[in-house]
């Protein structure tokens, strides 16, 4: 049997590297998105790395039922235009709050 060598890359893991940078003075913002248009996981899931795909984005989580998202990011980078942007592109409808 061959022992496979599994390193993993850290880049895999955005959420360990921007929960490293917490507790500085790093800019950082919480906005709540109304989204319509996601009937099932795989519409959070296109949504969910959408929102993760831009800059400055470290958290996300969206919420099929209620038709939410929430989404953490550093505003120097990102601004809530730059969200509902990125959804609408996946195909939904988004407003801020
Ligand atoms: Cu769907």
């Amino acid at each position: 049997m061959m022992v496979v060598p599994f390193p993993v890359p850290r880049s895999l893991f955005p959420e360990a590297k921007a929960r490293d940078t917490r507790g500085t003075d790093l800019p950082m913002a919480s906005t709540k998105l109304t989204i319509t248009g996601m009937t099932c996981d795989h519409c959070v899931a296109k949504v969910e790395q959408a929102l993760k795909n831009l800059d400055g984005v470290w958290s996300v989580f969206v919420d099929l039922d209620g038709g939410e998202a929430e989404v953490d990011y550093d505003d120097a980078k990102t601004q809530a235009e730059a969200l509902t942007q990125a959804v609408r592109a996946a195909g939904y409808e988004a407003t801020v709050g």
